[in-house]
C-alpha cells in the first residue's frame, strides 16, 4: 500500500487526525508505530549457529534514521512528510538517544549490530536495561556536573518479552523482565538486542545529581550504566549488574537450546558467546555452573564452555582491566566461587606460571585471565594493539596459546556514519561511483579516478563547507557560541582521558592564544571543538574539562584573539552530537601516547567524511597511515616501542623537558597563569599544572612541540584548496577497509564460523 495512505491510517488511528494535523510529536509517534510495525514483519534471521555478544554497553545512538535506511524508504518517508509539511530532521531529532554506553567499546557493539544483521548472520546482542544510562553532563561554572539521563518514554523502541529468569543472589534473588530491540539489517532480515531489567528499579531514588541509594539494589540495580565504583558498595553494584547481564543471558541461550530440542552437550556447535571486554566475563562461570544443573560434570562443562566463549580486549591500561575480590564473589554470588577455584586450578595445572594466575595473591580474580584460559579466541582490536598484547601486555598468555590470538581490526557501519549522518556527501558519491559501495565498501576506492578533477574537488570542499554551517548554526542554538563555518574545524571527540592527551591540546591552543597576543597571527582561523565526558570520579579529567572551558571563555571573549582563534567544548557528547560533528570536521584529532589507544573508532568516521586525521602512530591510526599514505594524513610523536621503553625504564621526566625547554614551560605555566584563574577554579588549574609539571604519566610535554609544529603545517596547507580536498578525497576512498561489514566477516571468518 502507498505509504502515504498508509501513515494516514496511523495518523488517524492514533490521533483522529489527518497527517497535516498532526503536531511534531505525534508526527514521530506516528511513523514510530508504522516503522515498528514494518520492523515486527521482518523474518528472525534463522541458521544453525548463533553469535551472542555479551556487552556491558550498546551505545546505539537514536534509530529511526537507521530504520528508515534499512528498510529501504528513508528518501520516501522524507517526501511524504514533506508534502505533509514537514522536515524529517527535524521530526527525527525529537527521539532520546538511548543512553546505554560510555565510548568506543558501547558503540562498537552498536555498530557490530547493524553489521551482523546486514550480513544475514544470526546474532543478538546481551546487555542491560539502564534507565538513566550513562550520566548526562551539563557545564556550570565551567565545570562538569552530572545529572540523570532519563531516555525511556512511552515512545522507545523497546518491545517488552515474555521471558522472564531468576537470578540467585547470596541471600536472595531477582527475577528479570527483559526488553527487546529489534536490529534490522540493510535491505535485510533482522536480528535483536537483548536488555534485561527488574521491575520494581525507582528512578526516584536519585537526589543531588547522580546520587543514590548504593544499598538498594530492588531499587537501582538497572539505573546507571557504570555507577561510581570509588565506593565499595559502588563496585559491589557493578558486580551485582555484571551477574545480572551473565546469568539471564546464559539462562537465555540453554533454554533457546532446549526449544529447538538440541542436545546441550552440542552447545559450542550452535552458540558463540562473544566476550565484550571483562565485564561480561562472569558469564563463563555461570554457564560452567549452569550446566553442572543440567548434570555436566565440572570437566565436561569447562570443555563445552571453552569451545563456546571468545573474548575482546579493548584496552591495555591496567585500570580497566577488571580484577574482583574473592570477598566481594563471596558476598554476592558464592555459587561461583568453587567454579572460578576450579577454574584458577586448571590454569595452574596448565602453565605452572604464576604471572597467568586467575586468582592473585591478594586474593583478586582476574576477568581477563580467566577469558584468555577459557576462551577459544582473543583479539585485539587494531594491528598494533594485537601486537602489543602479544608481544608484551599478554605475553605470557601468549607464550601459552599462541593460537588464540588473532586481531581484529574495529570497523564502523557506514549506514549511520556515512548514509544517515551526512547525505549530502552519500549522494555525490552515489552520483560519482554509483551505489555498489554501499554493500561493498571496497568500491570506494573507485573515487580515486576522481582526484585530478577540479570539479569534483570543488564539490568536496562545497559540501563539507555546508556541513560546517549547519554545524555553526547548531553550535549556536546549543552552546551559544558563533563560529565562522570558513575557519579550519579542528575537532577531538571521545572520552576524557589522559592517555588520550586533550590536555596536549590545550597546550596547543595556549600556545596559538600567546603568539596571537604577541601579533603572529596563525596561518589561517582555526576552531577547536571538544566534546568529552569526563568519569564523575576522575578529578584530573574534570580538571581537563575546566581548562578547556576557562579556555574558551578567555579566547571567545577577547577581540584580537577570536577572529583567527575559537573555543567551543559542546555538552554532553553523545552519538547525536557525533553525527553532526564528523561530517563538519575538516582535521581529526588522534593524538594519543603511541601504544594506548587500542584502536580508536572516531578516526575510522572522521576519514568517512573527508577529514584529515592528526594524529600519532597509534591504534588504527596506523593503518590509516599505511591506506592513505604519508601525504593525507599528519602524523607526529614518539612511537609506541619508545613510549613502552620509557615506561620499561622509568626514564620519563617531565621537569627534566620544562627544564630545557622554557617555550613548553612558558605554555604549562599559563594554566596558572593570571588570565586563566580570574576565571577558573585555583584549586583544579593547580591540580593539572602539577600534574603535568612532575607526573604527565602519558607524557603530553614530550610531543607537544612536534605536535604544534605538525598541527601550523596542516594549517598552511589547508590553504592550498584543491590541494587539501585531494586529501579529503583520498581519505574517503581508503575508507572502505573500515568498514564493521569487513570486521564482522572476518569475526565470522575465523572465530565464529555461523
Ligand atoms: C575502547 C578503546 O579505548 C578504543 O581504542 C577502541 O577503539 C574501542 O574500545 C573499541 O574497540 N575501549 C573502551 O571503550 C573501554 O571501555 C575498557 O575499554
Amino acid at each position: 500500500m502507498d505509504l502515504n495512505i498508509q501513515l494516514e491510517q496511523y495518523a488517524q488511528n492514533l490521533y483522529q487526525h489527518t497527517l497535516k494535523e498532526c503536531s511534531k510529536e505525534q508526527v514521530y509517534v506516528v511513523l514510530l508505530n508504522y516503522v515498528k510495525q514494518a520492523l515486527e514483519d521482518k523474518e528472525f534471521i534463522k541458521g544453525n549457529k548463533k553469535v551472542y555478544y555479551f556487552s556491558a554497553e550498546f551505545l546505539i545512538g537514536k534509530l529511526m534514521s537507521n530504520n528508515l535506511i534499512n528498510l529501504g524508504i528513508r528518501k520516501e518517508v522524507r517526501e511524504v512528510l514533506h508534502a505533509n509539511g514537514f522536515d524529517l530532521a527535524e521530526i527525527e531529532e525529537l527521539e532520546n538517544e538511548p543512553s546505554l554506553g560510555n565510548g568506543g567499546l558501547g558503540r562498537l557493539a552498536a555498530c557490530f549490530l547493524d553489521s551482523i544483521a546486514t550480513l544475514n548472520l544470526p546474532g543478538d546482542g546481551i546487555g542491560l536495561n539502564y534507565h538513566l544510562g550513562l550520566f548526562k553532563q551539563v557545564f556550570k561554572a565551567n565545570k562538569q556536573c552530572e545529572e540523570p539521563n532519563p531516555w525511556i518514554d512511552d515512545h522507545s523502541w523497546l518491545n517488552r518479552s515474555f521471558k522472564r529468569y531468576r537470578v540467585d543472589y547470596k541471600g536472595f534473588s531477582l527475577h528479570s523482565v527483559l526488553y527487546d530491540i529489534d536490529i534490522l539489517g540493510y535491505h535485510g532480515n533482522k536480528n535483536q538486542l537483548h536488555l534485561f531489567d527488574i521491575e520494581t528499579v525507582d528512578e526516584n531514588l536519585v537526589h543531588d545529581g547522580i546520587s543514590f541509594d548504593q544499598s538498594n539494589l530492588l531499587k537501582n540495580l538497572t539505573l546507571f550504566l557504570y555507577p561510581d565504583d570509588s565506593t565499595e558498595e559502588g563496585k559491589k553494584l557493578r558486580l551485582y549488574q555484571q551477574y545480572f547481564m551473565v546469568s539471564n543471558g546464559a539462562q537465555m541461550i540453554l533454554e533457546d537450546l532446549k526449544e529447538r530440542n538440541i542436545p546441550l552437550n552440542e552447545l559450542d556447535q550452535h552458540v558463540v558467546i562473544q566476550i565484550n571486554d571483562t565485564h561480561p566475563s562472569l558469564v563463563i562461570p555461570e554457564l560452567i555452573r549452569l550446566l553442572m544443573l543440567e548434570g555436566f560434570t565440572i570437566k565436561e562443562a569447562i570443555s563445552l564452555v571453552s569451545k563456546t566463549c571468545a573474548y575482546t580486549n579493548h584496552t591495555i591500561l591496567a585500570e580497566a582491566l577488571e580484577k574482583w575480590p574473592m570477598s566481594y564473589l563471596e558476598e554476592i554470588v558464592p555459587q561461583l566461587l568453587p567454579i572460578i577455584e576450579a577454574l584458577d586450578a586448571v590454569a595452574y595445572e596448565r602453565s605452572h606460571n604464576h604471572k597467568v594466575a586467575i586468582i592473585d595473591e591478594n586474593k583478586l580474580v582476574h576477568m581477563a585471565s580467566m577469558d584468555i584460559h577459557f576462551g577459544y579466541s582473543i583479539n585485539g582490536v587494531a594491528a598494533i594493539h594485537t601486537d602489543i598484547l602479544k608481544n608484551s601486555e599478554l605475553k605470557d598468555f601468549y607464550d601459552l596459546y599462541p593460537n588464540k590470538f588473532n586481531n581484529k581490526t574495529n570497523g564502523i557501519t557506514f549506514r549511520r556514519w556515512l548514509l544517515s549522518c551526512n547525505e549530502e556527501l552519500t549522494d555525490f558519491i552515489d552520483s560519482l561511483i554509483g551505489e555498489g559501495y554501499k554493500e561493498n565498501a571496497d568500491e570506494l576506492k573507485k573515487l580515486l579516478d576522481f582526484v585530478n578533477d577540479e570539479d569534483v574537488l570543488n564539490r568536496l570542499l562545497k559540501i563539507k563547507t555546508d556541513k560546517k554551517k549547519e554545524l555553526a548554526a547548531y553550535l549556536y542554538n546549543h552552546e551559544g557560541v558563533k563560529v565562522d563555518a570558513d575557519s579550519l574545524f579542528d575537532i577531538q571527540i571521545k572520552r576524557l582521558h589522559e592517555y588520550k592527551r586533550q590536555q596536549m591540546n590545550v597546550l596547543y591552543i595556549i600556545h596559538q592564544y600567546l603568539e596571537i597576543k604577541r601579533g603572529n597571527l596563525p596561518a589561517y582561523p582555526m576552531t577547536c571543538i571538544f566534546g568529552a565526558k569526563a568519569a564523575p570520579a576522575y578529578t584530573l579529567a574534570k580538571d581537563i574539562i575546566h581548562t578547556i572551558l576557562c579556555l574558551s571563555q578567555i579566547i571567545n571573549n577577547d577581540p584580537e584573539v577570536s577572529p583567527y582563534l575559537k573555543i567551543v567544548m559542546v555538552e554532553n557528547y553523545n552519538v547525536t552530537y557525533a553525527e553532526k560533528l564528523i561530517p563538519a570536521a575538516d582535521i581529526s584529532e588522534q593524538i594519543s601516547l603511541a601504544s594506548k589507544e587500542a584502536s580508536g573508532t572516531g578516526n575510522m568516521k572522521f576519514m568517512l567524511n573527508g577529514a584529515v586525521t592528526l594524529g600519532t602512530d597509534d591504534g588504527a591510526n596506523v593503518e590509516i597511515h599505511e591506506l592513505v599514505g604519508d601525504n593525507n594524513i599528519y602524523i607526529f610523536g614518539v612511537d609506541s616501542d619508545s613510549v613502552i621503553a620509557h615506561y620499561e625504564n622509568n626514564d620519563y621526566s617531565p621537569q627534566i623537558l620544562l627544564e630545557q625547554n622554557p617555550e613548553l614551560r612558558e605554555l604549562v605555566d599559563f594554566i596558572v597563569s593570571d588570565t586563566l584563574t580570574s576565571v577558573g577554579d585555583r584549586e583544579a588549574l593547580e591540580r593539572l599544572h602539577h600534574d603535568l609539571t612532575y607526573k604527565d604519566w602519558f607524557m603530553a610535554l614530550l610531543d607537544t612541540k612536534d605536535y604544534i609544529e605538525t598541527k601550523q603545517n596542516a594549517t598552511k596547507d589547508y590553504k592550498e584548496r584543491l590541494n587539501w580536498a585531494k586529501k579529503m578525497l583520498v581519505n574517503i576512498a581508503k575508507a572502505g577497509y573500515f568498514s564493521s561489514d569487513r570486521t564482522i566477516k572476518q569475526y565470522n571468518e575465523d572465530i565464529w564460523k555461523l
